[in-house]
């Protein structure tokens, strides 16, 4: 079938005289949909029209989380090409490396993240926008020559319309490929059946656009059901707190490094607006779920995602909530725990974590498609326990069990465990290398202000970690770090963390 998801997402409300109603904002302006639509097809007409595009050619998208940026993410859609979103961080090699892999035809590219992406060598026409643009040759200056109504292109449901790049927590990003009916499919799982997202939501959040939990969370979802979305640069804990409370937002979406920091400043702002929280990109420590909801009242919504399947497929909210579980698979997806010959396993038995649903892992060019997809089931590398109940128990990345001394230590428990002492403001767990046990539990830990990392508070974590969890988990080596290395999605890198270790 025909479809194009712009057209579902964005001109569906227009025409049904849903113009007026408020679609996107920052701290400086507001658009209602019919306002947002002639931008998105403004910059429409720019791509095709003024750099020539044709249908399945691929833009890359550089930018933070404006109205803009989100525009451009739309108009690219609507005129048939495809969306190579970036993260603003991205260094040129890493640049380098996505448009020549996604074979990249034009750019899109805020003025202010332009240097590195000036040094790409054979870098495709790029159009700049935002502050330090070029006045003349602006996309503002080229939208502003552009007819204001665009007719979406006749694409297939089944034509790529995003191309995403994982993010590296293993340190070799993969570019995963999207539907334009994937792009609604997201929408109408873990928005419409766990979140239960309202027209009268608005929406508000860190992660980027050019994340796919950014792009659903702050983009489409409150679009498809004529909601509307404040997106902001830069937040940090205590400005996002500010932001939900002055723009009386409904529904947050961060990751738990976030909830942990906004928790002990939640009670400084009227937060009174909010009805649903959605912790994901990372797992949720109970520490941190029950310091969140100590703070605010709010039970947390955790949901495990990928940039595979595009969004959140394993998610619980309101009363199907059970701390220490992510949740049971969102209508639409199956979820299944398979053991080391890929056969099923039942309750209370760790395994790896397979999915199947609307979305799947397509991988663009990469050898690697056959080692994760198999019978239309997505492999992920998550480590997960299902319970009686068919609650799903998050354990740790497959790659970061820990084995030591014949015992399987997930890293994360461990994280959990150090969490709760008050000395602890992060901490990553890793396996080391040992002769005598195979591996050590390592744990690197990010101290709050007005503690010190000495021998001592050492040793005290370590028996803090042994009262409170099987003492075989306890930490055997403590590093204290002023930070933890983490990807731009806000990921742990915990192949860093074992590096750092070893120097
Ligand atoms: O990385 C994740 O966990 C994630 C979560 C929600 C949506 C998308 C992603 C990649």
């Amino acid at each position: 079938p025909r479809l194009n998801c712009v057209a579902e997402l964005l001109d569906r409300h227009v025409a049904a005289g849903q113009g007026a109603r408020p679609a996107l904002c920052d701290e400086h302006e507001r658009w209602t949909y019919a306002q947002l639509q002639q931008q998105v097809d403004r910059i429409a007409h720019v791509l095709r029209g003024r750099l020539g595009l044709v249908p399945g050619n691929r833009v890359l998208l550089r930018g933070a989380n404006t109205p803009l940026m989100a525009a451009a993410i739309l108009a690219v859609l609507k005129a048939g090409l495809i969306a190579v979103p970036t993260m603003p961080l991205l260094r040129t090699r890493e640049l380098g490396t996505i448009i020549a892999k996604a074979q990249v035809d034009a750019v899109l590219c805020a003025a202010s993240l332009r240097a590195e992406l000036d040094a790409v060598p054979g870098l495709p026409p790029a159009v700049y926008f935002g502050p330090g643009a070029d006045d003349a040759s602006s996309l503002e200056a080229l939208m502003a020559q552009a007819p204001a109504a665009f007719e979406a292109c006749d694409t297939a449901a089944d034509d790529v319309c995003l191309i995403s790049f994982t993010s590296g927590t293993t340190g070799v990003p993969k570019g995963t490929m999207h539907f334009h009916r994937d792009v609604l499919a997201i929408c109408d799982c873990f928005p419409r059946h766990t979140l239960r997202t309202q027209p009268s939501d608005l929406f508000i959040g860190t992660p980027q656009l050019a994340f796919t939990f950014g792009l659903g969370g702050l983009l489409l979802f409150p679009l498809r059901v004529g909601a509307c979305a404040v997106l902001l640069e830069k937040l940090t804990p205590e400005t996002l707190l500010q932001a939900i409370a002055r723009h009386r937002a409904t529904v947050c979406f961060t990751a738990p490094t976030f909830y942990r920091q906004m928790a002990p400043l939640a009670a400084r702002y009227d937060l009174s607006s909010l009805r649903a929280t959605v912790s994901a990109g990372e797992a949720l420590p109970v520490a941190t779920r029950d310091a969140w909801q100590r703070a605010t009242g709010l039970a947390m919504i955790d949901g495990i995602g990928s940039t595979e399947m595009l969004h959140i497929f394993i998610s619980a909210a309101g009363a199907d909530i059970r701390p220490g579980a992510t949740g049971k698979p969102v209508p639409g997806y199956q979820a299944c725990i398979l053991d080391a010959q890929g056969k099923p396993v039942g309750p209370g038995v760790v395994g790896r974590l397979a999915v199947k649903g609307p979305t799947g892992c397509r991988y663009l060019a990469d050898p690697r498609q056959k080692d994760y997809v198999c019978d239309g089931w997505n492999l992920t590398g998550d480590a997960y326990e299902m319970d009686a109940d068919g609650y799903f128990i998050y354990r740790s990345r497959t790659d970061d069990m820990i084995i030591s001394a014949g015992y399987n230590i997930a890293g994360p428990e461990v994280e959990d465990a150090l969490l709760r002492h008050p000395a602890v403001a992060e901490c990553g767990v890793v396996g080391r290398d040992d002769e005598e046990r195979g591996q050590v539990v390592e744990a690197h830990v990010v101290l709050r202000p007005g503690f010190d990392g000495t021998p001592a508070l050492a040793a005290e974590l370590q028996e803090f970690v042994k009262s409170s969890i099987a003492p075989y988990k306890y930490p055997r080596r403590v590093l204290f770090a002023p930070a933890l290395p983490r990807t731009e999605t806000g990921k742990l890198q915990r192949f860093r963390l074992r590096d750092a270790g070893a120097a």
